[in-house]
């Protein structure tokens, strides 16, 4: 049933109360709430369990994630991070974190990923590493980048916080890259509350990383640089509930991408992502993208969809090498392109059909409107 309720982007999967409850009990009566407790340990045996990995470590969210991969890799402060301009703004933050460079390069039109064609042409002495995004959980040319970074001999970290579960050929996307991150933000498919982790897939990387999170401790002694990123037991506790409901909250928004598609398909003027072929997916986000004669007029579709409660997102504009702090002479024709004309419409597993149906008809009529003007 539809009602007057705020619509937003997404909507957390949360646990089951009283089982949570009970366990939150548990933790606080172990009093042990912090520094790798029995939560943490076993979230990382099932996550790994789940997700089919072998080296996974656990922080306090995908932005740390990112910060702490790109330390490890120890490179010359001010060497250069080639990543995209079509992201969450923390991609670009956690590589100046790191004392590193972005370098933006053009997207795909379709898949709205960077190539590795266009990656291969930024290649510098000074690249320490290749960053690409699966941008809304669609995976990059896995292929294309293994064989860059190969030849290349540059380390290759994923930013794969919108890819959880996602899998590629049956291997789950986080496997791929010498470091895949992932994010458990409350906002996520699935979530933590706040949280990330880093996929260690190359040997030579986990020891700094764990040492990092943890004060640069080494057998209870600071023996590096470090700092403090680590997850505490009540958001690993939570991660544990989610897990048993991720693959029926995936399920249901598999329901709510079809029903959108089978509605918005074959409206002239809206376009929408190309997931690669062989992709298990996960239904992270619902882009749609305004082209043609509608190119340019996302901004109404928002304010018709404003006035009826509904709350969609202009994931991801501006553009990282539009902020002030990153700017850069570049055209970026494709990203440009992309960022000002796209939108993610709701998607979550309780969001009804009749609200669905309802988005879809007020976003068509408002196509036909702006047709006839
Ligand atoms: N790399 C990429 C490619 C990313 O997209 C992100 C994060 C990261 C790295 C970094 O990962 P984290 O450090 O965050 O783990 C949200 C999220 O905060 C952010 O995690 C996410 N990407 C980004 C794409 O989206 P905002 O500022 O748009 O979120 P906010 O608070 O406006 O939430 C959006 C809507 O969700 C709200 O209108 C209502 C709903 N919502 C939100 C929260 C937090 C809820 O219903 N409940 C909630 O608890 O950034």
């Amino acid at each position: 049933m539809s009602s007057n309720k705020p619509i937003y982007v997404t909507s957390p999967l949360l646990p089951d109360m009283p089982d949570l409850l009970a366990d939150i009990e548990s933790i606080f009566l172990r009093k042990m709430l912090s520094n790798n407790g029995p939560c943490l340990l076993q979230l990382k045996q099932e996550l790994q369990r789940f997700l089919n990995l072998k080296n996974l470590a656990l922080l306090n969210n995908g932005t740390s994630a990112l910060y702490a991969s790109l330390l490890a890799l120890n490179a010359e402060p001010g060497s250069e991070i080639i990543t995209t301009p079509f992201s969450f703004v923390a991609t670009a933050h956690a590589i100046t974190a790191a004392g590193l460079k972005p370098i933006f390069v053009d997207i795909d039109p379709d898949t709205y990923n960077i190539d590795a064609n266009a990656v291969a042409l930024a290649i510098t002495e000074k690249t320490a590493a290749i960053m690409p995004v699966h941008v809304f959980g669609n995976p990059c040319d896995l292929k294309g980048f293994e064989a860059l970074s190969q030849a290349e001999d540059i380390p290759l970290i994923y930013d794969a916080a919108h890819g959880f579960g996602v899998e590629m050929d049956g291997n789950s996307l986080l496997q791929f890259g010498d470091m895949s991150i992932l994010s458990m933000h409350a906002t996520k498919v699935y979530n933590t509350i706040e949280g990330g982790a880093i996929s260690i897939n190359s040997v030579g990387y986990q020891k700094d990383i764990d040492c990092f999170i943890n004060f640069g401790i080494v057998d209870a002694l600071p023996k590096y640089f470090g700092m403090n990123l680590k997850m505490s037991e009540l958001h690993a506790v939570v991660g544990l509930h989610n897990l048993k409901k991720v693959e029926e909250e995936i399920k249901n928004r598999k329901k709510i991408s079809d029903r959108y598609l089978e509605k918005l398909n074959q409206i002239p003027g809206f376009k929408f992502q190309l997931i690669a072929p062989h992709v298990k997916y996960n239904f992270s986000y619902f882009p749609i993208q305004f082209t043609n004669n509608l190119k340019g007029r996302r901004d109404h579709f928002i304010n018709v969809l404003n006035e009826k409660n509904i709350f969609p997102r202009k994931y991801f504009s501006p553009l990282l090498s539009d902020l002030e702090m990153y700017a850069v002479d570049q055209s970026l024709t494709q990203a440009r392109n992309v960022s000002e004309n796209i939108l993610c419409l709701p998607i979550y597993s309780e969001l009804c059909f009749s609200d669905v149906d309802k988005i879809s008809e007020l976003l068509i009529h408002t196509a036909q409107v702006l047709e006839d003007v």
